[in-house]
């Protein structure tokens, strides 16, 4: 799968250099600036809305550092509503990685494998449990956020826009490849990125038309809006399990979505879903002051502090300034439970140099 993939060699930098060149950055997404107060982690939660909730899929503990981080900017934000972890069997048997759950303050939800069934005795094997939330019928709406984002100002307008029933909301996949991957479909060039055909002066999304390329029909499912429905979950699972694209599927949840929900999903803004290509390829269109979720797709932040200065690479910064916020937070914490579980289940995870 295509998430951890080392594609650069980052370039260490006089620190100087690295810290002038990203000053400008920093400052206009307003990183440490933001106003609201917000509750630590163990504290009762200020008056969530319990309806409506945030959540995120883990399924080892590799990305236990991105969840705490993405935890900690929903937080800082200021957000009305609560980030619920989905995890696995697997790491729901892992206690010293649940107790880090619970030191944070966070609450998880324990969610069954999802997978489709074996075609010529073969799985596509993938993060296929991101299709759980459609089946939380006990909530009005979730918004499906990946742990690989960081969030940069308020984001909770997510919780009320306008969603036809049957409908989802997502931003467009960035098919244009910058990387050259040879794994990505060979009509993934800028021509025929979404991306391309937004609005680059109001950052608004390329409609979606009958004469719209085939590319402008794919979503990111980074970030998704749902309504949980029991109905719309079975057609999901359905098509899991007959539609004769599913052993293809690269992107698992997402390239399904983008099926089942062809025609009946409403285009998001770039800035619910930056993916942090698009500051490189899609720079008329990208504003940093605009970008409320940044998403690091590709090579994560967590796995290397010495990132490279380019445009792309350098929004790794914000997520170590947050995460130096995180990690003063709980090696400073009174609770020794809560520095032990930072020594063993955060710092084995995340690059110390
Ligand atoms: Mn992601």
């Amino acid at each position: 799968m295509a998430l951890g993939v080392q594609v650069d060699c980052p370039e260490i930098l006089d620190e100087g250099i690295l810290v002038d060149y990203i000053s400008p950055l920093t400052a206009s997404l307003n990183v440490g600036n933001h106003t609201h107060t917000t509750a630590a982690r163990g504290e009762t939660p200020p008056n969530y809305d319990p309806t409506k909730i945030w959540t995120t899929l883990i399924t080892n503990r590799k990305y236990f550092g991105g969840a705490l981080i993405l935890d900690h900017t929903l937080r800082k934000t200021g957000s009305r509503y609560q980030l619920k972890i989905m995890v696995t069997r697997d790491v729901e048997a892992d206690t010293e990685y649940m107790d880090a759950f619970r030191a944070a303050g966070i609450p998880t939800i324990v969610v069954d494998k999802i997978e489709p069934a074996p075609r010529d005795g073969v799985v596509n094997k993938g993060t296929w449990e991101k299709l759980t939330p459609w089946s939380l019928t006990e909530y009005d709406r979730i918004v499906l956020l990946d742990s690989d984002q960081i969030i940069l100002s308020n984001i909770d307008d997510m919780m009320d826009m306008d969603l036809p029933e049957g409908f989802i909301m997502a931003a467009h996949a960035c098919t244009c490849n910058p990387r050259k991957l040879a794994r990505y479909s060979k009509d993934w060039v800028p021509e025929n990125c979404a991306f391309s055909a937004a609005d680059k002066a109001t950052g608004q999304p390329a409609a979606i038309t009958e004469e719209s390329h085939a590319n402008h029909h794919l979503l990111n499912s980074g970030t998704v809006i749902l309504r949980p429905s029991k109905k719309e979950y079975s057609a999901l699972i359905d098509a899991m399990n007959t539609h004769p694209d599913v052993p293809n599927m690269l992107f698992f949840d997402q390239d399904l979505l983008a099926v089942v929900y062809r025609h009946k999903w409403k285009p998001l803004p770039y800035t619910y879903n930056s993916l942090k290509t698009l500051r490189g390829c899609h720079s008329d269109l990208w504003k940093d002051r605009d970008v409320k979720v940044l998403h690091y797709i590709l090579n994560k932040p967590w796995d290397d502090r010495n990132y490279n200065s380019d445009s792309v690479e350098s929004t790794h910064k914000l997520w170590w300034d947050l995460y130096d916020e995180v990690e003063k937070e709980w090696t400073e914490s009174q609770d020794e439970n809560k520095r032990r579980l930072w020594q063993k289940v955060v710092v084995p995870v995340v690059a110390q140099e």
